[in-house]
């Protein structure tokens, strides 16, 4: 019966990849409140400083519950150099000014569907100019990644454009020595500081379809109705000497949820800014 037992569960899973209507709406839906979420820590953010990461947590949380069922998973609210530990859920420091908050929080809705949205932001409502060129290294690495989001394209695809872009921003800093970034690619020497996956499904679980096979999901291909994570990050360890002591403590990740329509894809969290002056804009105006 064990055997009957896993078949069946990889059978659902692979039911899932592709969304119906109904729950392609539901999704929408959880992007939404959590763009309002997130929109309730940035005037938190502007209203108290040092921000307890607890209050940043406990925030994003009520309007989950208000909203939706709960939170989708455990909420990252990774304060400084905090944002280099890809799971930061004890939330127990503090985000000061001149920190960057990176904020990994979804709303879960009452049907159980999921959103799981990132940004990175600058606590006092500025990147700094280091910040700012770091942010925009992930940015263009996530453009490039949802732009590989269509139907037809392989599922690595979206990945593999993300990362290519990582590489040679951090090639164009020197990180890489003498060796080009297609040379340190091939090597796979940027995962020293991209540490994860660019994405995964999105549905009912925050990691959506796990129990598909390989060939039908991290090898297969995209079709319409399919819903993926794309979040590219960097992560500059507090102690990790081979890089400058200015990029030490720094992380960025910026995640959006995508689905897959017939002719490309549609951001269904687009309505959270993602560029960082639209992030500044944003945030200023939140803060009245
Ligand atoms: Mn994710």
């Amino acid at each position: 019966m064990a055997g009957a037992d896993e078949e069946l569960r990889t059978a659902l899973s692979e039911m899932r990849l592709v969304k119906d209507e109904f729950e392609i709406a539901d999704l929408r839906f959880a992007c939404e409140a959590t763009a309002r979420g997130f929109e309730d820590v940035v005037r938190v953010l502007g209203s108290a400083a040092p921000t307890p990461e607890r209050l940043i947590e406990g925030t994003f949380r009520t309007r989950a519950r208000v909203e939706g069922n709960d939170v989708g998973y455990g909420s990252i609210c990774a304060a400084g150099p905090h944002a280099t530990t890809l799971h930061w859920v004890r939330n127990d420091g503090e985000a000061r000014p001149g920190d960057l908050l990176l904020l990994d929080a979804g709303v879960e809705t009452r049907n159980l569907y999921t959103a799981d949205v990132t940004r990175t932001l600058p606590v006092d409502g500025r990147f700094t100019p280091l910040q700012r060129e770091v942010y925009e290294a992930v940015f263009a690495a996530q453009e490039a990644g949802i732009a590989a989001v269509r139907p037809g394209a392989g599922y690595r695809d979206f990945h593999e454009a993300a990362q290519r872009v990582l590489a040679e921003r951090i090639a164009a800093w020197g990180l890489f020595g003498r060796r080009s970034a297609a040379e340190a690619f091939e090597l796979g020497l940027h995962r020293r500081w991209t540490l994860a996956g660019t994405g995964h499904m999105l549905g009912l679980d925050v990691h959506d379809c796990a129990r598909a096979r390989t060939k039908t999901y991290v090898d297969g291909t995209l079709e319409a109705g399919m819903v993926l994570t794309v979040e590219p990050g960097l992560y500059f360890q507090p102690d990790d000497l081979t890089v400058p002591a200015e990029l030490r403590g720094t992380g960025v990740r910026i995640e959006d949820d995508v689905l897959v329509t017939a002719d490309g894809n549609e951001n269904l969290s687009a309505g959270l800014p993602r560029r960082a002056d639209e992030v500044e804009d944003w945030m200023a105006r939140l803060r009245g």
